[in-house]
């Protein structure tokens, strides 16, 4: 087949697909019939029922664009059980096009894995599937579409398992869900960065990272960028889209309510963006992290964290008296953050994340340096002079 044919049959389920995105779902299974979110929690036994479709969404505020939800929301709702339930979720698919879902981090048969053509049958238009499978783990982890670009239009949410014995007595417990949104068609965004094209180019400008002479200059990056260019480095840019929001729980500013000073919460942090590291950094001193996917850790106290796509932190905090502290995840770009407020009065702001030299490379990597100061200790690095290190790009 000539290599045009070979393009074309391999584009044409793509437009078809989102072709049907533009028109809207239709729902094969009448509102009346439709069982409750949570249908039944007895006997070990945790059934959900999540329904999936295409919706309108002003994510951003900016404007209302094409959007897919699970039971009307973005993010999905939270599914939480115990330790030794057995899950039961029931997705419904009510759009024209396949769909899929994948439960990250967890433990289960093969078979109820959730990726399509791989280990489970996607889930066809109109259809329904009922995931079953036993809880073997406790901890923070979440659920996402696996098909085509769905997750990045909203196919994602939480999923919280809480141990058969607590490690830790908290007074609250919250769910913070990170993701990074974009107005554009997610596919317009694919096609931009393979194609090389202006647009992958206009993101750097909107985020004012685009590299110009007079910038490399101002910047003493010439002969860094001359030295790279050399090596066939592209010009630096830490993430490669233009982001319309970062948010958490699908807003840009989040709050937990109901907290007395003094109480203790345990945030459950999931970073479930299609491409963005955040840093995580707090308005009040040290962050104390407590879990890493799912499992406990020694406790450390940090002052940020660069989170990567997909993981999940669990921090313990205590609500201050008289203020409000902001948690705050800022994209590792600085292009951008989100925010969760806790605690009554005023506000302890996260010290911004200073914005990173783009222009030379050396020196950027150097700033990227995150800081865990117990772990430097640990290994003897305290005492390490980073004037003398050199690092190759
Ligand atoms: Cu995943």
């Amino acid at each position: 087949m000539k290599l045009a044919t070979i393009l074309l049959l391999l584009l044409l389920p793509v437009g078809e697909v989102f072709a049907q995105h533009q028109h809207g779902g239709v729902s094969t299974v009448p509102t009346s019939a439709k069982k409750p979110f949570l249908e039944n929690a007895k006997g070990g036994k945790v059934e959900y029922h999540l329904y999936v479709n295409d919706t309108l969404a002003n994510i951003s505020g900016k404007r209302k664009v094409s959007a897919l939800a699970m039971n009307g929301q973005i993010p999905a709702p939270t599914l939480n059980f115990t330790e030794g339930d057995t899950a039961v979720i029931h997705v419904h698919n009510l759009m024209r096009h396949e769909t899929s879902i994948h439960w990250h981090g967890l433990l289960l048969p093969n078979k109820e894995d959730g990726v399509p053509y791989l280990t489970t049958a996607p889930v066809e238009p109109g259809g329904q599937y009922t995931f079953t499978f036993p809880l073997i783990q406790s901890g923070t982890f979440w659920y996402h579409s696996h098909t085509m670009l769905q997750e990045q239009s909203g196919l994602y949410g939480s999923i919280v398992i809480q141990p058969r014995k607590k490690s830790y007595e908290v007074d609250k417990e919250f769910v913070l869900l990170l993701s990074d949104w974009t107005d554009e068609n997610p596919r317009r965004v694919l096609n931009a960065l393979k194609r090389n094209d202006p647009a992958s180019e206009w993101y750097s400008i909107k985020k004012g990272y685009a590299q110009s002479l007079d910038k490399l200059i101002q910047h003493k990056g010439l002969g860094n960028r001359l030295k790279n260019g050399w090596k066939r480095m592209p010009p630096m840019d830490l993430s490669d889209v233009y982001y319309a929001a970062f948010l958490a729980n699908g807003k840009r500013k989040e709050s937990i309510p109901d907290l007395k000073p003094g109480d203790k919460v345990r945030l459950r942090v999931i970073n479930g963006s299609a491409s963005t590291y955040f840093y995580l950094h707090g308005g009040a001193g040290k962050l104390e992290l407590i879990s890493s996917d799912g499992i406990d850790v020694k406790p450390i106290k940090i002052d940020r964290l660069l989170m990567g796509i997909a993981e999940t932190y669990d921090f313990l905090l205590t609500v201050p008296k008289n203020k409000t502290m902001e948690f705050r995840a800022t994209a590792q770009d600085v292009s951008g953050f989100a925010s969760l407020y806790f605690g009554k009065g005023d506000t302890l702001s996260a010290a911004p994340i200073p914005r990173p030299n783009v222009w030379n490379m050396d020196e950027m990597m150097m700033s990227m340096a995150v800081n865990f100061p117990d772990r430097m200790n640990h290994s003897g690095m305290g005492e390490m002079d980073h004037s003398k290190m050199k690092m190759e790009p």
